[in-house]
C-alpha cells in the first residue's frame, strides 16, 4: 500500500464506550459530514479493534467506526472480541451448534452487545457479517497494526488460510473456534497474544479476580529472563509470578529493534502511555475499566516512536452507565 504520505491517528480498544470515542476524534480534530460522519482533512484513523463487549454504547460505536472504514476516512483490524462474538452467532454448517459455546461465561462476557444486538435479528448478522470484513492485521509502508501481537511465524503460518484483503475465510472460523487446532492456536496468539504456563504451584489473580496458571507473556521485550520478567500481570499481582530461570525453550525471539513500529491494543494497561520499546506501542489503556482511551499520532515520514505523540482522554461516563 502507497500511503508514506499520509498521517495516522492508531486508537486503541473501545469497548462500547462511544462517547469517550467522540470526545476523542473531536479532540484530535476531526469533523463530520453531512451524513454525520467523523472525517479529517488531512489525517486517516487505524483501529485496533476490540470495539464491543463491556461498555454500553456498542450500536454507537458501530455506527461510528464502519461509516468512516466504509468512507475511507479509516481502517480497522480485527480484535479477538470481534472474532468471538463471529464464532458466537455462527453456527457450524453440519451440527448447527454455535462456533462458539453459549454457556454462561461466554454470553456474561458478550452480554453488552447482546442487550443491544440480540441473537438473530437482522441488524446483529448486519453488524457480525460487518466484523468478518475486517483483516487481521494491517501492514503500511510505515507500521503494522495488530491487536495483540506481531508474531512473524504465526504470520506466515496463517497467511495460505486468509482471504486476499488478510480477512478470515469462513473455514477458518470453524477450523479456528476447534481448540487444539493449529488454526485456534494462531488466532489466539495473534489476537490474544502468546500466553505460558507458570511452574507448577504458582498461580495469579487477573484483572477480575479470576485465578490462572497461565500468563500472558511481553513478547516485546528484549532480554527476559525470567517469569517475572516476561509476565504481563497486574502490577499488584507481580510478586505472584516466579522470578524463575524461564526454561530455554520457552523464549520466543522478541520482536526485534530493526522490525517496522507496530502498535497492538489488547493488554489493560494503565497510567502514563508510553511506547514498550523503540517500536512497539500498545494503546489499550483500559477505557473498559473507566481508565482512559489513548490514541498515537503518527505523522507522514516518522520511522520510529516518540513518546510525545501519544494523545489520552479519560472515560466519559454515558447515561446508560449511571443507572
Ligand atoms: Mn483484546
Amino acid at each position: 500500500m502507497n500511503n508514506t504520505n499520509e498521517n495516522y491517528d492508531i486508537i486503541g480498544d473501545i469497548h462500547g464506550h462511544a462517547s469517550t470515542l467522540i470526545q476523542l476524534l473531536t479532540d484530535l480534530g476531526y469533523e463530520r459530514d453531512e451524513q454525520g460522519v467523523f472525517f479529517h482533512q488531512e489525517r486517516k484513523v487505524v483501529f485496533l479493534g476490540d470495539f464491543i463487549d463491556r461498555g454500553t454504547e456498542e450500536a454507537l460505536v458501530i455506527n461510528t467506526v464502519k461509516p468512516m472504514v466504509d468512507n475511507g476516512h479509516a481502517f480497522a483490524v480485527m480484535g479477538n472480541h470481534e472474532f468471538n462474538a463471529i464464532c458466537y452467532h455462527t453456527n457450524h454448517p453440519e451440527t448447527g451448534e454455535p462456533l462458539r459455546e453459549h454457556n454462561y461465561d461466554r454470553t456474561n462476557e458478550h452480554e453488552a452487545f447482546l442487550a443491544e444486538y440480540p441473537l438473530g435479528e437482522e441488524t446483529t448478522t448486519e453488524v457480525i457479517n460487518w466484523f468478518k470484513t475486517l483483516p487481521i492485521y494491517l501492514e503500511l509502508d510505515g507500521f503494522r497494526a495488530i491487536h495483540a501481537c506481531w508474531h512473524e511465524d504465526t504470520l506466515e503460518e496463517i497467511k495460505p488460510h486468509l482471504n486476499p484483503d488478510n480477512t478470515l475465510s469462513n473455514d477458518l472460523f470453524i477450523k479456528a473456534s476447534e481448540k487444539d487446532s493449529a488454526e485456534y492456536d494462531a488466532i489466539e496468539i495473534l489476537l490474544k497474544g502468546i500466553e505460558i504456563s507458570l511452574p507448577d504451584g504458582f498461580q495469579f489473580s487477573d484483572k477480575r479476580g479470576k485465578v490462572r496458571t497461565r500468563t500472558r507473556i511481553k513478547w516485546w521485550k528484549e532480554g527476559a529472563k525470567t517469569y517475572r520478567d516476561y509476565s504481563q500481570v497486574p502490577k499488584n499481582q507481580l510478586h505472584n509470578i516466579p522470578d524463575i530461570v524461564l526454561p530455554e525453550a520457552t523464549i520466543d525471539p522478541e520482536y526485534v529493534a530493526t522490525n517496522k513500529p507496530v502498535f497492538v491494543g489488547h493488554y489493560w494497561f494503565t497510567g502514563e502511555p508510553e511506547k514498550l520499546k523503540s517500536n512497539v506501542a500498545c494503546l489499550d489503556y483500559s477505557v473498559a475499566n473507566k481508565e482512559k482511551l489513548v490514541c498515537y499520532r503518527w505523522n507522514a515520514g516518522d520511522t520510529s516512536l516518540s513518546n510525545s505523540q501519544f494523545v489520552q482522554v479519560d472515560c466519559v461516563e454515558n447515561s446508560n452507565d449511571l443507572q
